[in-house]
């Protein structure tokens, strides 16, 4: 057994060692609920899935660069890092940087200095003078549009607002739309050493505080935190928010005192709510039939509510679908209308319990990131709009007030993401990166996005390289020991671009003369000293370095932005026109968009349920990896049925189609199919499935125009459209598909066997 060395994760701070062979991963020692996503390092680090050498596809080699139907199905050839570099540099030096699509979404590895999007954003400005971005993220697409016109910036009601040491201590009830689930705040991005929020739920519910969890999956809260579910059609939590404050405030139980201080606009929003602009009022009876839940639980629901310490919580997923502004804004009147905006363990958390970032204190010190250098180049896309850039270069469009219009790509440029995990209609998405010049991808492992590449380069795991790991919401900075050798002839993003940078007569531009590890002492003596200077001791690196461990000081739960404003509306206003929270807002109203007025409202979504797509899939986040990284790990293979996925379906909906638990099921609409393995359950209710992303796409005849993804990646059959003209978020949670049993010849799993 050798040495246990720290290192860290987007779902965990761990101590690695060997014994006979093995690297053993345990948790760390402070954390009071690891999860099992850790496993997954072991089995991954030397799988066949890894990438040995630089490889180039062969059509690309033979005819360079252009369109290329063949991109997806050809053969690869193995090149030296020399040829492959010298190729590369050479493409590079002569396509315009406004050519070159270097958005490169994705999570990456938790290390701060190893962070892969960080490095080629670096690498494309210094080098080549900048790149066509894309802002937002597929996370919170249409929330980081909305929230800023309404209230504030996101990451003042996700990251520094209600704490669930406030939750367990003062809430009275928490109405959590979309749940929260303890399989999502296992992640949180740049590391995390204590996942809480277990214990936070166990001791808010044995005080006495209900949870209540609006969504169509029972366990989306934990056994801890003794939930009442209310199982609600998804994408209507809109027209339930609304039914809830039409009984409030008929009842006359709203809060005239907050609504008239701290709010603008509520006459307006009134009016609607109450039917007088619109002649429908918003009443538990109009809203029974659209979600599903009946008036009298509505009604019963909306009498618990006023007078108590309320926090409505909204998650991400509820966003993530067509029109997902709208319930983001609901929420918010609903918790204006509630009056217990700002008050501790009260008012409004969006995305509480979505990461291991949110409900959590904030670090008084920051953590120094790569610095990215300047882009030249002014040309971005809401990020979700890939397909639509690719495939309609010189279209206008319009986004959040703007008519934008989509630059020409040549070259696309992916380091630290996964498209082919994120995107949404991937058979859309195939067709897009056929229309460009050269696709190239760093990737640790043989991901889909890999194989519809041109140029492959190997990279180090995070176990490979030293790194620091480090968040704005976990006090602990983790010195990230290298583990293991790097797998074949992988080389750091880092390496990798240092030596095009070279090529392109720009190495000192971005590698300003340090190693790696003279890097990583750079950004530490950044945090240090700005510790130093606050009046903390911080020691040198080469201390930090040893010890492994570094306590990084938080700032006290002061409620933050919200509980401010309460305080004092007018000492205190928040960042929006008013200074107050818009109920209607002057601003989006200006913008004219149809599916996106001035007021929160319901608008009937044009992706329902018909005979041809009868059930409504849920392609939510997985428990057992995170997205599709290390799918191939030992944790989330031993959660498969027969190698496939498991999509979760109420045992009614699966006797109606002579489903049995453990068959195998094909999912399809009209943008695709995937098998998957069925298990029943009440967990999920009547009328929806749930297959949670991050399977690897495996298509059978990737050859074929809609071909079967034989593993069970939901992507293939959900819809590449914007949440609105407002946002243009992804709207990929969600999508209309049958399901049948699969009777034919089971097709193997490809996914984790390299190409030929
Ligand atoms: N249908 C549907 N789709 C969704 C969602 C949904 O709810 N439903 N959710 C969306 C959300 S919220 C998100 S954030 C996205 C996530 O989408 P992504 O962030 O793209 O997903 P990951 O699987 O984390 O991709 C990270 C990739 O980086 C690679 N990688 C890891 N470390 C390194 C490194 O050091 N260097 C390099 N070069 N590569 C590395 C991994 O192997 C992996 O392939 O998915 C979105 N897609
Ligand atoms: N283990 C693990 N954790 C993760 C991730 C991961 O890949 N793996 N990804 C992380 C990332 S990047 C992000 S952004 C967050 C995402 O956070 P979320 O988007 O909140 O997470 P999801 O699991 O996609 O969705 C949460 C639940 O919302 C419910 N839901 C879906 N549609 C609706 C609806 O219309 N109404 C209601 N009321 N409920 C609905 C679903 O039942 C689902 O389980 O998760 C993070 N946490
Ligand atoms: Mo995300």
């Amino acid at each position: 057994m050798t040495a246990f060395r720290p290192h860290s994760s987007h779902w965990g701070v761990f101590e690695g060692g060997w014994q006979d062979g093995r690297l053993v991963v345990r948790p760390h020692a402070g954390d009071p609920d690891p999860n099992r996503i850790l496993q997954n390092f072991p089995d991954a680090l030397r799988h066949e899935a890894r990438i040995a050498r630089p490889t180039v596809r062969r059509g690309w080699l033979e005819r360079g660069p252009g369109p290329d139907a063949q991109r997806g199905c050809d053969e690869f050839v193995a090149v030296s890092w020399d040829r492959a570099l010298g190729l590369l540099a050479e493409v590079l030096a002569r396509t315009p940087a406004e050519r070159i699509f270097g958005g490169s979404y994705g999570w990456s590895s938790a290390g701060r200095f190893h962070h892969a999007q960080s490095q080629v954003h670096r690498f494309l400005n210094t080098a080549l003078g900048g790149y066509v971005r894309s802002v937002n993220s597929y996370s919170a697409g249409a929330s980081g549009i909305i929230l800023p016109h309404v209230v504030g910036p996101m990451e003042s009601l996700s990251r520094r607002n209600v704490t669930w040491e406030a939750v367990a201590a003062q809430s009275e009830v928490v109405l959590a739309f979309g749940g929260l689930a303890l399989k999502n705040s296992m992640v949180a991005g740049g590391g995390i050493s204590q996942h809480i929020e277990r214990d936070s739920m166990r001791a808010a519910a044995e005080r006495g505080c209900e949870f209540l969890l609006v969504g169509p999956l029972r366990d989306d809260c934990p056994a801890e935190a003794r939930a009442e579910w209310l199982p609600i059609t998804p994408n209507t939590d809109t027209a339930l928010m609304l039914a809830l404050m039409h009984a409030i405030v008929a009842a006359g139980r709203h809060d005239r005192g907050f609504l008239e201080r701290c709010t603008t606009g509520w006459p307006e929003f009134e009016a609607y709510l109450m039917g007088r602009s619109d002649g429908q009022p918003k009443d538990a009876a109009w809203a029974a039939p659209i979600t599903g839940l009946s008036a009298e639980r509505i009604a019963a629901l909306a009498a618990r509510l006023p007078g108590r310490r309320v926090l409505v919580a909204v998650a991400h997923s509820l966003q993530r679908a067509e029109h997902g502004e709208q319930p983001v804004w609901a929420g918010l009147a609903l918790a204006c209308v509630l009056g217990q905006v700002g008050l501790p363990g009260g008012g409004y958390h969006y995305a509480l319990g979505a990461l291991g970032h949110t409900g959590r204190r904030n670090n008084l010190v920051s953590t120094a990131a790569l610095p990215q250098g300047r882009n030249r180049v002014g040309a971005h896309i809401p990020v979700a709009r890939i397909s639509d850039m690719l495939l309609h270069p010189g279209e206008a469009y319009d986004y959040n007030g703007q008519r934008l219009t989509y630059p020409e790509i040549d070259l696309v440029y992916w380091a630290g993401g996964n498209p082919f995990h994120h995107h949404q209609d991937l058979n859309r998405l195939r067709e897009a990166f056929r229309r460009i010049g050269t696709l190239v991808v760093h990737e640790q492992a043989w991901t889909a996005t890999a194989r519809h590449a041109d140029i492959v380069l190997p990279v180090t795991m995070t176990l490979e390289r030293e790194d620091i790991g480090s968040s704005q919401t976990d006090p602990l900075m983790v010195a990230m020991h290298r583990l293991a050798e790097p797998f074949g002839e992988a080389r750091d993003d880092y390496a990798i671009f240092a030596d095009l940078a070279a090529r392109l007569g720009k190495e000192a531009e971005f590698t300003e003369g340090r190693s790696a590890r003279e890097w990583l002492q750079n950004l530490y003596d950044r945090t240090a000293e700005d510790m130093r200077e606050k009046g903390f001791e911080a020691p040198d690196f080469e201390a930090f370095w040893r010890a492994g461990y570094l306590e990084l000081p938080q700032a006290p739960d002061d409620g933050g932005m919200l509980r401010a404003f309460r305080d004092d509306p007018a000492g205190a206003p928040l960042p929006t026109p008013s200074g107050r929270i818009e109920l209607f807002s002057g601003t989006i109203a200006g913008f004219g968009y149809d599916d996106c007025p001035g007021h929160p409202a319901w608008l009937a979504p044009r992706d329902v349920p018909d005979a041809a797509s009868p059930l409504r899939l849920v392609a939510n986040q997985p428990a057992t990896r995170l997205h599709s990284q290390l799918d191939f790990g030992g944790h989330s293979q031993e959660t498969k049925r027969r190698g496939r996925e498991v999509m979760r379906m109420h045992p009614a909906d699966a006797a109606t189609r002579g489903i049995a638990d453990g068959d195998i099921v094909r999912l399809f609409n009209a943008r695709g199919a995937c098998l998957a393995a069925a298990e029943l359950t009440d967990a999920v209710m009547p009328g929806v499935v749930n297959l949670p992303t991050g399977a690897w796409y495996d298509p059978e005849d990737p050859a074929e125009d809609k071909p079967l993804c034989v593993h069970g990646n939901p992507n293939v059959l959900t819809r590449d459209v914007g949440t609105s003209r407002l946002a243009q978020g992804c709207t990929g949670q969600l999508a209309t598909v049958q399901v049948e049993r699969f009777t034919g010849n089971l097709p193997p799993v490809k996914a984790f066997t390299p190409p030929g």
